[in-house]
Order: C-alpha cells, then structure tokens, then sequence
C-alpha cells in the first residue's frame, strides 16, 4: 500500500473536532498543504494550525524503532514483551488489573481494535480515554436527555440561525473555521446575532454581539433562569412538551425554586441585570437558535448538569433537530466522536450499546465471537491513574495521549507512573514528558503516514489517508494492537490486514445497533472504503446517503438540575480561582505544533493572565515572572496584564510541558475534583495565590540548538527561524558570562573568536554575540529587569549568512538601529507580521478596516485565526 506519490491525496486535519479537509501533495520543496473546497466541515479553509501541517512532518524527534528500556530493540522483542506482560499479570491479579488508556486522537479503526481487545478479549473494562477530561460531561448529559450520546444538529445549522449562543467556548481559537463560517453568516445577514457566556473577554467575545462574562462555574443558574422566563413569557412549545418530553414539570419548578427572577440570576452569575434580560429577550425571539458549548461546560463539577440546564432549554421551545435550531456540543479532538461510537469509554460498550445491559452484552460478545466480555465499568481516567498509584492496576499501556502532563494533579499522576510495574506508551515521538515513564515504548505511524477514518462536531466521517512512506519502523496503531492481541493467544479475532478489514466490522457491529433503536448506525455505508466521501452518520437504509440533523420521535428526557458550587473554593490562603483552556496557536502538549517557528511566535511562552487591578494589588509586574501556587504544586509564568480577565481570577494555558518549559506545568496545580456522574475532571477553577518572582536576572540566549541551561530557575525553549531561542531567569549572577555561556555550550564553543560584547557588572548588565566567519551562531542578553531588547530582531539576524554592519552596531548598542527591525509579537502567523509592524503600518496608512489590512500586508486573508486580534489593533488606533 505504497502511498502515491505527487499526487494529491484528500486527507483531513489532525487537530480540532471541525474536521475540515486537507489536500496533501508531496513535493521536492516538502509537503504542500492546501483546505480541500469540497470537504462540506470547510469548503477550502483551514486555520493557524491546519495551514502550518506541512512544517509539523520533520522526522527529527520522532521515535523510530521500539524501544524496551531506552534502548532500541526489534518489534518481536517488543510485542512479546507487552504481551507477555499483560497476560502474566492478568493470570495472577485477574482482568481488572491492567488498563489502557487511550484517546480521542486515535483514528477510529484504531480505537476499536483497543476496546474489542480489553473488554472482549481481557474481559476488562478498563479502557478510558482522555475524552473523559473532554467530552465525557457532554456525553452524561445527552444519555440523561436522549437515552443516547447524539449530537442533533450539523453546521450548517451555524449559518442558518438567527441566533448562536457560545457556551464555555472560544470558538475562535478553539474551532476557528467554524467560527469563521458563523461570521460569514452574520455578514451575510447582520440581524443575525451572536452570544459568547464566558468570564473571559475571548477573541471570541470580541466578536460577539454581546459578551455575559459569567461569574465562574454559574451557568446552571443562567439556563435556569432562562428556562424559567422562557415559561413565565410564554415562550415554551407545549405540543413539542407534550407529544416528545418527559420530566417537564420538575424541571420547571427546580428553575423557578433556584432562579425565580432576572435580578436573582444576574447576581448569582455576577452580571448586570441588563445584559441577563438582553440575553434571555434574544433567546426568546429566535425560533432559529443554535446553543454551542465546550470545555466552559464540560470540564466542572457540575458540568453533567451545565449540559443538561443547556438541553433543558433546547427540549422546552422545540428548538432541536430542525434547521438552524439545536444544542451543539463542540468536540475538542480529531476523533472524539468516533471514540464515542466505538464504545472507547470505560462506561460505554461499542456501536452505543449499552454495558449495563446484558442483552447488549450478549449480542457484542457472539458478534466479536469473544471468550468473556466485561460486565460493569472500569476505573474512569482520574481514578485510573489514581488505581495505578494505589497498585491496584499493575500494568497500563497508553496510547496517543500523554497523561504526564493533561491530567489534573500531575505530580501525583507521575508518581503513580513512577511506581508502576509496567508501563507501555504508543506515541510518534521519542522524548515527551510520558515517554520517561515508559518500560517499552511503541513507535506509531504519524498523520500523514497512517490511514483510517475519523468523525468530527457533526458526526461527519471522513479519511484520513497516508501520504507519506512509513519512516523506519513505525507501525499503525491497530496493527500494533493486533499483534499484541495475537500474542496474547487471541489471533483470531484480531486477524486485520488493513484498516479497511476493521473499518467494515465496525460497520457490521452498528447494525446491531441499528436493530437496537439506537441511532447510531452504519449499515447502509456501500461506498469501497478507499473512496469514502465525507459522510454523516446515521447511514442506514432509510438513509443511504447519511443524515445531517437527526430528527426525534421517542421520548426525550427533561433534568431538574440544582446550581451548586464548583469544588473547591477561593479562601484567604488561595484566595484567585485558577482557570485553564487553550491559545490559538498551540495544540495540547504542542509535540507537534511546537516544532515549527510559524506557530510557536504567536504566544511564545508558557504566562497567567491577570486583572491590572489584581495585579498592582499583587505587585505583579506585565511582562515580568510570578509564581503560581496551589495545594497540589506550583508553577513559573510571565504574567499579561489583561482587562479582559475578571478580577479574582486567573488564565493559563495548558500546553507547557516539562520538554519545553522548566516549571511550565500547569496541571501541577489544578486539584483533581471531578464531576460525579461523567468523571470529567474540573479543569476551569482551581483556588490558586500569585506571587511576584523576583529572580536576580531576566536573560535570554538565541543559539543554533537547543541548550538546557540547568542552572536557570526559568527557562523556556521556543523554535525559531534558523535557530533556537531560549527564555531565561536566575537566582545566581555569574562574575564571567562569558565564561558561564561557553560552559554551557560546551566543545562547541570552543574555536569561536569573533565576539561582540558587552558589559555593565554594576548594573547587571551583560550581552555578547558570538560571530564565526561572519555568521552569527549564539548571543546571549542578561539585564536585572525583564525588560530587554525585542527578540524577533535578533532571531532575523540568524537568517543572514554574513552580519551587515547596522547589524554588529546594533547588536553593540543592544537595540535595533531601525524601529522597522522591530515586527514585535507575530500576530498573523500564516504571513508572520508582527504587532508592531500592524501598529505602524495601521497609523502610517490611516487603515480602518481588516480588508484595508489584508491589501497592505496580507496579514489576516489566508486563515482569519487573526482577525479577531486585528480588529482588537484596529479599534485601538481609533481611540
Ligand atoms: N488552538 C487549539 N484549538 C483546539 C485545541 C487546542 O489544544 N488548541 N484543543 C481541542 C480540544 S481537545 C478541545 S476539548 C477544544 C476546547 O475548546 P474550548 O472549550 O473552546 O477551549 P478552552 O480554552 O479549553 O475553554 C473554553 C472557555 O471556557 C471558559 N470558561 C471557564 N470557566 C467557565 C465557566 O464556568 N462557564 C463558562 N461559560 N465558561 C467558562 C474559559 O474562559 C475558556 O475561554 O479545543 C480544540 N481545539
Ligand atoms: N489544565 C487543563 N488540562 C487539560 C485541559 C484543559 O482545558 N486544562 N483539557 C483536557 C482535554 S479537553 C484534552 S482533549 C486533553 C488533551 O491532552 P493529551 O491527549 O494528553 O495531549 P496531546 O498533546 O494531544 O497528546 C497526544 C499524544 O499523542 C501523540 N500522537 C499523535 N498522533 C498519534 C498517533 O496517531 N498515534 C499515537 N500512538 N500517538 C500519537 C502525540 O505525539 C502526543 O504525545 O488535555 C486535557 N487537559
Ligand atoms: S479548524 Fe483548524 S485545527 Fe480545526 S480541523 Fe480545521 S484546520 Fe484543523
Ligand atoms: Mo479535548
């Protein structure tokens, strides 16, 4: 199945749950990435991430070969290693102890030979996925309210809505070609209106029409109270209530009980009064109303109920299943909703049928023609692991994941890794936080080289096909999974030769379900897999073509849902609640987009977003370091001032890991509470204390490779053009730098003469540049603030083969000679323009307009991830 070569092949993105279409063509300058226009998730667009696919394929850091304890070793070796070892400790410690634990960025194929494997074949339900810290809120919710995990609408119920209602969601960073369709509709038609509920002022919230920064962990409050005033102005569909729903009533008076009125809401939420009945009066209005949530939603103590005040709403006005009208829940990964039809949850089965139902049992059991078959739940993912720490799981293989650094309380998630007897991680790469913790570690085929399906927001199946030759010895995960399973003694079940072969039992297996009254159901898909056209589910005979809104004629189930606090709350010790999500730019533990320059210049370092107010109350400083500090561990950041935060809490983002950042971590802090019926962890509010870091140098170093600079309290490693750039702070000053640089870059160093420097010991003040053969190979800056020269202009240094002499000048006077050398933060990273060069440019030109923008420099006319930061400059210079 060689993969061909200089032809276009139609492919889908790796990252987010829009899943939009790629088209790949392999070429002597490197993979050419493109949107597909005919994929129906994009029609041609993609964003930062997707459009940078290409610079993320480099082989350098991949893990090539197996390895059994850091050392390479042959795939027999390796696979009976794995299998020995699970079936050892199976037969002395019983099924329940070994794990897997996998994820929402396995392609389905993938995903469901894993599930056959432990609950058929071990006869185990412990397989979670890391779309337990994800979807698993949304999931609970949908079963409570349809009997079964549905997503109803498709996309494009975004454009015909009147209204969008953005819950817990920064679509614009999270879903940016989703959100670009959403505006392209409002502009279309500008009566169309668009709600963002958030506590934080979003790129998102930018672009809305109207912005309810919620008090944290409040929303079942807001969609009671909604719920209540949808009744009390007679809004609600009584024939829909009546002929389709059940549990009205108690719903209703829990509303009125907890959210009698507009004033009663708006101080429970933290809002004005105004901006609750401006809300609830738009709701009221449009019939045509899409509510889309994510992890605002999912990821809370009481994010089950958050969903279900949100479908509630939905099921009381009828606004389901028809066009331009739904609730729609994002997913997060490539994948989550295929891990959802194959059952990849500890809780589910596979096809949605049921665990807890010995019917559904039986029938999977004859079908994988399987020795046993697990009969009740496994450990969900935060228990899991805690399970692993306490012995009672003694041996876990983790595949495409990388629980080292996303799950709460990660000091304690390492420490049960630590103690684990076995540990087996299946990744593309060789060096991740996880990887350390790995007895045996499993080269998997990367996107690109792997081939499969995946189902996106809209249940939209797609392939994933391969482009690229397999490098060294790197294997599909299937075929890795199989192969253990045959060890195992089980062969013949997991007798697959290609993803095909597995992608048509899948199909074969949903027709039970379709035969269930399940709505999930492929039965009717007659398309030959290599020809598979973008289709959603359900394809049944009814459906031969598949089914873009689902439509309901049974029962749907109304929840009383009572507002409750989140966990833990702020006191006088962590008075600041902690709350976490993602930048535009990076994906998760960026072991992928942190690999290219393009992506890393957007927001290059690991930071806490704070109040000004809260920040002058804590002598922070913009720009300089705090230190975050929770129960559960601490962590290092740059602090950004932001007006958009509330003040009392805190932002960060999620992807620093240790490979990238010393002390970066984030979820060293988040406390580990997690929702009682989903399990899903409560990522958005941790109570927390900043303090000002006052280190006794700021510095950064921008070298030809990367240098650990062990002795740097902070140090962050970012890609950059032609050359690593490093972010440092520390508690010692060296008397020599010269000396303490060389020391650091070793032999290397050595033979270089040519050096510019310069030094101020009394102020603390220390730069150099090393120059050999008129080239320059490292510099260094060191100054007692964190106030120091603009990095940009020094990385573009790296890029000439012979320094000109405004260069050497410059770098003597530690500043650029020309301000047009300084382009400042990148804003557009498809066309790398800076801040400052959009400042310059917007006040020098008189620009008013992102269009007038995109003329001039292009920034902004090829993905429009920027757009809501360009509008935000553009706003500014009008004041
Ligand atoms: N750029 C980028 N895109 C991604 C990803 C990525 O890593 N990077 N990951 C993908 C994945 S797996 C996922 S799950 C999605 C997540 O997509 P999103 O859910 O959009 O992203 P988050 O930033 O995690 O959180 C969303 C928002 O919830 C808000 N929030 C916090 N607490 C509350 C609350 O109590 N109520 C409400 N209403 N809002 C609250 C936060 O302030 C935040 O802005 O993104 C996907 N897309
Ligand atoms: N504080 C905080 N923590 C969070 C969240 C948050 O909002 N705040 N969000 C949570 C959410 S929603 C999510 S989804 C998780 C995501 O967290 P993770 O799943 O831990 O993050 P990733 O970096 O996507 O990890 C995927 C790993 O799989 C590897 N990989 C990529 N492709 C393949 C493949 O085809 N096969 C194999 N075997 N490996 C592959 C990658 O190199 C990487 O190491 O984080 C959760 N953690
Ligand atoms: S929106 Fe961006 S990250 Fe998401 S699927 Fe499309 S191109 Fe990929
Ligand atoms: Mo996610």
């Amino acid at each position: 199945m060689s993969p061909q070569f200089r032809q276009t092949v139609h492919t889908t993105c790796p990252y987010c749950g829009v899943g939009c279409g790629v088209l790949a063509t392999v070429t002597d300058a490197g993979v050419k990435i493109q949107g597909d226009p005919d994929h129906p998730s994009n029609f041609g667009r993609l964003c930062s991430k997707g459009s940078a696919l290409g610079e993320t394929l480099s082989l350098g850091t991949r893990l090539l070969h197996p390895e059994i304890g850091g050392i390479r070793t042959g795939w027999d070796e390796a696979l009976d290693t794995v299998a020995g070892r699970f079936r050892e400790t199976l037969e002395r410690y019983g099924p329940d102890s070994v794990a897997f634990y996998v994820s929402g960025q396995l392609l389905t194929e993938d995903y469901y030979v894993a599930n056959k494997l432990m609950k058929g074949f071990i006869g185990s339900a412990n397989i979670d996925t890391n779309s337990r810290l994800c979807m698993s809120s949304t999931v609970a919710g949908h079963k409570r309210a349809f009997g079964e995990d549905l997503v109803p609408g498709c996309y494009e119920d975004l454009e015909l809505a009147d209204l969008v209602v953005l819950v817990g969601s920064n679509t614009a960073w999270c879903h940016p070609v989703l959100f670009q369709r959403i505006l392209a509709a409002r502009r279309a038609d500008p009566k169309r209106r668009i709600v963002c509920i958030d506590p934080r002022r979003t790129a998102t919230a930018e672009a809305a029409d109207l912005h309810l920064p919620i008090r944290p962990g409040t929303d079942v409050l807001l969609f009671n109270g909604l719920l209540h005033y949808l009744r009390h102005n007679d809004c609600l569909d009584f024939e829909f209530i009546e002929r389709h729903t059940e549990g009205y009533a108690a719903a209703l008076n829990m509303a009125k009980e907890t959210a009698p009125t507009v004033p009663s809401v708006a101080a429970g939420c933290g809002l004005a009064e105004s901006e609750v009945a401006q809300f609830y009066r738009l709701f009221a209005a449009n019939e045509r109303t899409v509510t889309l949530w994510s992890q605002g939603v999912n990821q809370s103590t009481q994010g089950t109920d958050k969903v279900n005040a949100i479908l509630n709403v939905h099921l009381a006005t009828g606004r389901i299943g028809k066009p331009g009208a739904g609730p729609f829940s994002l997913t997060g990964q490539p994948n989550a909703m295929g891990g959802r039809e194959v059952g990849g949850l500890a809780n589910q089965l596979a096809a949605h049928l049921d665990l807890d139902d010995p019917g559904h049992r039986r029938q999977v059991q004859e079908f994988w023609r399987s020795p046993r078959i697990a009969d009740r739940p496994g450990y969900l993912a935060v228990d899991l692991f805690r399970a692993i720490g306490e012995g009672r799981i003694r041996a876990v293989w983790i595949m495409a994941t990388n629980p080292a650094v996303s799950l709460p309380d990660v000091h304690a998630v390492r420490r049960a890794l630590s103690a684990c007897p076995f540990v087996v991680v299946s990744d593309c790469e060789r060096d991740t936080d996880l990887s350390r913790f790995a007895h045996v570690q499993l080269p998997a085929l990367a996107w690109g080289e792997k081939d499969g399906t995946v189902t996106n927001s809209e249940r939209r199946i797609s392939r994933q096909r391969a482009f690229l030759d397999a490098p060294g010895e790197a294997r599909p995960d299937w075929w890795i999974i199989a192969e253990v399973a045959r060890r195992m003694g089980f062969g013949a079940a997991f007798d697959y030769r290609s993803a095909a072969d597995i992608f048509a039992e899948h199909i074969a297996l949903s027709r039970i379900a379709g035969a269930e009254k399940r709505r999930f159901d492929l039965s009717g898909l007659q398309t030959a897999y290599d020809e598979l056209a973008p289709t959603q589910w359900p394809v049944d005979a009814g459906n031969p073509q598949g089914t873009p809104r689902l439509s309901f004629d049974g029962r749907l189930t109304f929840v009383a849902v009572r507002p409750q606090a989140p966990a833990h709350a702020p006191d006088t010790g962590y008075p600041l609640i902690l709350n976490t999500g993602r930048i535009r730019d990076q994906w998760h533990t960026m072991t992928r987009t942190g690999k290219t320059q393009r992506l890393t210049g957007h927001l290059p370092e690991p930071f806490a977003e704070v109040h000004p107010i809260d920040g002058s109350r804590l002598e922070l400083t913009d720009g300089a370091l705090a230190r975050l500090e929770s129960r559960y561990g601490s962590a290092l950041v740059r602090v950004r001032f932001s007006a958009g935060q509330q003040p009392g809490t805190v932002f960060t983002p999620m992807h620093w890991s240790e490979s990238n950042s010393r002390q970066g971590l984030v979820n060293a802090l988040v406390n580990p509470a997690v929702d009682p019926v989903s399990g899903e962890p409560e990522f958005k509010h941790t109570p927390v204390r900043v303090v000002p870091y006052r280190p006794r140098w700021y510095g950064f170093a921008i070298a030809r490779r990367r240098i650990e600079f062990p002795d740097a309290a902070y140090r962050v490693v970012i890609p950059a053009r032609h050359c690593w750039r490093h972010e440092l702070a520390g508690e010692v000053l060296s008397e020599d730098w010269q000396r303490w640089a060389r020391e650091r870059l070793g032999p290397e160093g050595d033979g270089w003469d040519d050096w510019l420097e310069f030094a101020d010991p009394r102020a603390g003040r220390y730069r150099c540049a090393w120059i050999v053969q008129g080239r320059i190979e490292f510099a260094l800056f060191v100054s007692p603030s964190h106030e120091l020269p603009p990095r940009d202009w020094l990385v573009s240094l790296f890029g000439q083969d012979a320094l000109s002499e405004t260069a050497r000048a410059g770098l003597l006077a530690g500043r650029p000679l020309s301000a047009d050398d300084d382009r400042g933060r990148i804003v557009c990273a498809c066309f790398a323009v800076g801040e400052n060069t959009l400042r310059r440019t917007i006040a020098s030109e008189t620009l008013t307009t992102a269009e007038q923008v995109g003329t001039s420099l292009k920034a902004g006319t090829n993905c429009g991830s920027c757009l809501p930061e360009i509008h935000a400059l553009l706003a500014e210079a009008q004041h």
